[in-house]
């Protein structure tokens, strides 16, 4: 009777100390730096689409000289509730437009310039794309960002430093004032050879943009929130830290390309690789030109999303003012052929388990990598770097496609990687990585079939954390095209 006694009050003391466990473990410092809300939000977006459209598009020019007449920009048909439905359609959460490219030309009407849809035919002159397309973007719930180009090849006062400073603060600010929350200010450091010579006093731009619209995110090539990812393919490094050194770039600076594509581990700036590349050959509309491939859209896909990047894809109007039926097209195919990859995750109904949990708690346990959650996370303890999360599947399973994903709300953390699949009586590598963030996906180079995967975390700046993996079927088997 004793012993029973004995026996009951040491499970009840075990079940006690578990729930106190779940409950105590305290959650993985964060590795500094970490995302603020608003690039947090900006990652999660995945997929933003951008606008180039102005004068350009009625000259067949990618940069304009500024001296073009104002009457040339007449669309006959423009239609910003067909950009923001085609982008909603197809996967888009934001639009950001060309308010203002290197010609100077404004397609708002500003009123520190005459150069401006103010003085084109369009509408009589009383209309205002930049409204027009908040206006399409809100009815569908979609954010929208601004593009003003500091480089002006327009504006008389441009090269004296104080006056056109002053003169693109007053552009910037009715920007900011005069359409509602705006989700990204895109400042381009371009410049052509025969610019003049002028500092942009960013500091104050950048100021400016946090005072009037606290919610956007800031791009540039240095950052301070989002970074330019050093090429215009739409490619981000195989090696992508949302991290890097400030100090080490500059709007415009040269021979930096490789260093915004790559990030740099520990570095002290959470800076996140935006992947901006066009549909087109151009970043404006020109007849003679055709949409990229839908493989070659994938592909450009799995090399900024799956990467840790975000993609932001040009769809330039024509001179009509809509998107060409080829690129809708395209864009179709493109959401298809995403949404059949990533229709169902073949993960779901695995067994997880790992090397080690933070604190024997279920809290970190492996298996909420496989709750669709990106708040919650596997995790090890304190002072372990590496790890192995290992998943057994209820019956054999054909993927082609991993989708990793780490709590970037935590910090980067994860330098090395290797999935590993049972195969043949043994464990035989399927894919090898560096940096997740967050999110990494790898496409096989043929299905894997295996009741067993498991990811080998081999190297981590700190402890390591995964809070999402997923398989998937599809890659090689589209029949969107
Ligand atoms: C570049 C510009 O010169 C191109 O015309 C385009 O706007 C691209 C997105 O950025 O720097």
């Amino acid at each position: 009777m004793m012993r029973r006694f004995l026996l009951l009050a040491l499970l009840m003391s075990l079940a006690a100390a578990d729930v106190q466990a779940q409950t105590e473990v305290p959650p993985p410092r964060p590795l500094l730096p970490i995302p603020t809300a608003r690039q947090l939000d900006w990652q999660r977006d995945e997929l933003r689409l951008f606008l180039h459209f102005g004068v350009n598009t009625f000259t067949h020019r990618e940069w304009g000289t500024g001296d073009e007449d104002p009457a040339l920009f007449n669309p006959t048909n423009l239609d910003a509730q067909q950009w923001a439905r085609v982008a909603k359609e197809t996967g888009f959460k934001t639009l950001i437009l060309t308010a203002k490219h290197h010609d100077g030309f404004t397609l708002w009407p500003s009123r520190y310039t005459n150069h401006s849809v103010a003085s084109s035919p369009w509408q009589n002159g009383e209309g205002d794309v930049v409204q027009a397309l908040v206006e399409a973007a809100r009815a569908e719930s979609l954010k929208v960002g601004l593009y003003l180009s500091p480089w002006d090849r327009h504006e008389p006062s441009y090269g004296e430093e104080q006056a056109y400073n002053a003169f693109y603060l007053g552009q910037l600010r009715e920007l900011l004032t005069q359409y509602g929350p705006l989700a990204e200010v895109w400042f381009d450091g371009a410049k052509g050879e025969d610019a003049k010579d002028m500092a942009y006093d960013f500091d104050a731009f950048w100021s400016t943009v946090r005072q009037l619209q606290p919610g956007a995110v800031l791009f540039s090539d240095a950052g301070p929130d989002v970074r330019w990812i050093g090429n215009e393919h739409g490619f981000a490094g195989e090696t992508n830290w949302s991290t890097y050194d400030r100090t080490k770039v500059g709007v415009g600076m040269a021979g930096i390309s490789d260093y915004l594509n790559v990030g740099e581990a520990g570095a002290p700036d959470w800076v996140p690789g935006e992947c901006d590349v066009s549909i087109r050959p151009g970043w404006f509309y020109h007849p003679d030109q055709a949409p990229k491939s839908l493989d070659h859209l994938l592909e450009i896909y799995f090399k900024s999303v799956g990467r840790n990047c975000v993609l932001l894809l040009n769809v330039p109007p024509t001179p009509e003012g809509r998107f060409h039926p080829a690129d809708v097209e395209r864009l179709q195919a493109f959401r298809a052929t995403l949404d059949h990859i990533f229709a169902t995750d073949l993960a779901v109904d695995a067994q997880a388990t790992a090397s080690n949990t933070r604190g024997g708690s279920s809290v970190y346990g492996a298996a909420q990598v496989l709750d669709n959650n990106l708040e919650t996370y596997w995790a090890v303890d304190d002072g372990i770097h590496t790890g192995t999360l290992a998943l057994t599947l209820p019956r054999p399973t054909t993927f082609d496609v991993i989708r990793l994903q780490e709590p970037i709300q935590l910090g980067q953390r994860i330098a090395r990687y290797t999935v590993e699949a049972w195969v043949n009586e043994g464990w035989q590598a399927i894919s090898t990585g560096t940096t997740i963030g967050y999110k990494k996906l790898d496409r096989l180079a043929a299905p894997v079939t295996t009741t067993q995967v498991r990811i080998v975390i081999a190297d981590a700046l700190a402890e390591p954390l995964l809070a999402e993996v997923g398989l998937y079927l599809g890659n090689r088997t589209n029949t969107a095209e």
